[in-house]
């Protein structure tokens, strides 16, 4: 389906400059939203497997973000029942405004594109759709450079949950799964 890429696109653009470019001397390069093809080039070797990060022994695991739209991790591994503290830190400088970053851990079934495309609009609600509690597992604050906010939850059923950052166009990019093995014993 095509149709929703636009009105993203133009919403990450109308953040920067959407509109006719005023008289005066033109940038030297227009704004461009990121592409949903966009990635980061693999080196000449195929791209090495993503690596699997575990909480620590008191259940704190440490994401960081940046002024860039990445997640240091992108897939980590809990056991169900376990206590879970996620750490986000933003580690850049730029505001929330400008390079806001969250952490939206998804029920399993949800479809993530459309839950971000929704996300786009819930501006008065941090970018988490006030009608979509159903879908999320948990979520963190919406965080800009040099803050850090903690996400607690008790690890679900065992499954495969994907998480994503809601800020406008950053999902393209900010996603990752959790994975919840059985718990031992
Ligand atoms: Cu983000």
């Amino acid at each position: 389906m095509k149709l929703p890429v636009a009105p993203v696109a133009c919403m990450v653009l109308l953040l920067t400059a959407c509109g006719e470019p005023a008289t005066g001397p033109a940038p030297a390069a227009p704004a461009t939203a990121p592409q949903p093809d966009a990635r980061p080039a693999p080196a000449a070797a195929p791209a090495a497997p993503v690596e699997t990060a575990r909480p620590d022994a008191s259940g704190r695991l440490r994401i960081e973000v940046g002024d860039q739209i990445r997640y240091s991790v992108t897939r980590f591994e809990v056991a169900s029942g376990e206590k879970v503290r996620i750490e986000l830190v933003h580690t850049g400088k730029l505001t929330r405004q400008a390079m806001g970053h969250n952490i939206v851990i998804l029920q399993p079934g949800t479809d993530l594109d459309a839950f971000a495309l929704r996300a786009v609009m819930a501006r008065d609600s941090d970018h988490i759709p006030p009608d979509a509690d159903a879908e999320i597992l948990a979520h963190s604050k919406l965080i800009g450079g040099g803050e850090t906010t903690t996400l607690e939850f008790v690890a679900p059923a065992a499954g495969t949950y994907r998480y994503l950052c809601s800020f406008p166009g950053h999902a393209v990019l900010m996603r990752g799964e959790m994975i919840v093995r059985p718990a031992a014993g």
